[in-house]
């Protein structure tokens, strides 16, 4: 447990145009700052709000499709993620292009972040006709998956309740979900994963998410590598 600390830090990922920003100001108001990543010019949005006593400070990543390495506001938004290590990540997903949107979600989970989905555009959604069980995708995921219309304000009060709760015990949302890439992989995974768990440079990692990027062939998790 992590109880009363000074103020709580939340990253706020999504992918592009899924209501992040709008999301963002529905839940902190008017206290913003803007700010840069080390390093870079690509813009770090930070806003702060109290609840039931409790200082949060979201910080928006920049939006992207997926956590791999290939653009600076993929490496950005995960830079922050490995090294700040946030004590919770608030996930935009757009509920009226769900499936799209959940691929950044299980990357999410696969890097053992902390989670609460907020399902943003559920006006839209609706509008289309889906019908989304959002109690089972929560269950799916093993994360709170909370309902919202950011763009009217809809489900504030849920998500800063969910955010709390996931701020004050984020054990329990961790590590939830994990993909089965198949007995072979699996092996060569299972490996790599001991390997690195046990080699103390790599300790601010999730030993099982670097072994798939390592694997995976990602550049930014090679060149760790080959120091
Ligand atoms: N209908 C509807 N529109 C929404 C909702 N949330 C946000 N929007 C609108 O969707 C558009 C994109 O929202 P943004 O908050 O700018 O999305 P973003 O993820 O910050 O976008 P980028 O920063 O460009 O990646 C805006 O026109 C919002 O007003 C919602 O729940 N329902
Ligand atoms: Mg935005």
């Amino acid at each position: 447990m992590n109880k009363n600390k000074q103020e709580y830090i939340v990253a706020v990922a999504g992918q592009p145009n899924s209501g992040k920003s709008t999301v963002f100001n529905m839940l902190t108001g008017a206290r913003q700052f803007v700010a840069n990543y080390p390093g870079v010019t690509v813009e770090k949005r930070i806003g702060i709000y109290s609840y039931q006593g409790q200082k949060i400070k979201l910080v928006d990543l920049p939006g992207t499709y997926s956590l791999t390495s290939y653009s600076l506001e993929e490496r950005v938004a995960r830079n922050f993620l490995i090294n700040e290590n946030p004590d919770l990540v608030l996930n935009i997903a757009d509920a009226s292009n769900l499936e799209r949107h959940l691929v950044l979600t299980v990357q999410l989970l696969e890097m053992g972040m902390p989670l609460v989905v907020a399902l943003n555009m559920m006006d839209i959604s609706k509008g289309r006709g889906f019908e989304i069980d959002e109690e089972s995708l929560a269950k799916e995921l093993g994360v709170p998956v909370v309902p919202t219309i950011a763009q009217k304000g809809r489900g504030k009060e849920e998500l800063r309740q969910a955010i709390l709760k996931g701020c004050l015990g984020k054990d329990k949302y961790k590590n939830s979900l994990v993909v089965d890439y198949g007995q072979k992989i699996e092996q060569i995974l299972d490996e790599l994963t001991q390997n690195i768990a046990n080699d103390n440079r790599y300790s601010n990692y999730n030993p099982r998410w670097l072994a798939i990027k390592l694997l995976a062939g990602d550049t930014e998790v090679r060149s760790m590598f080959h120091q």
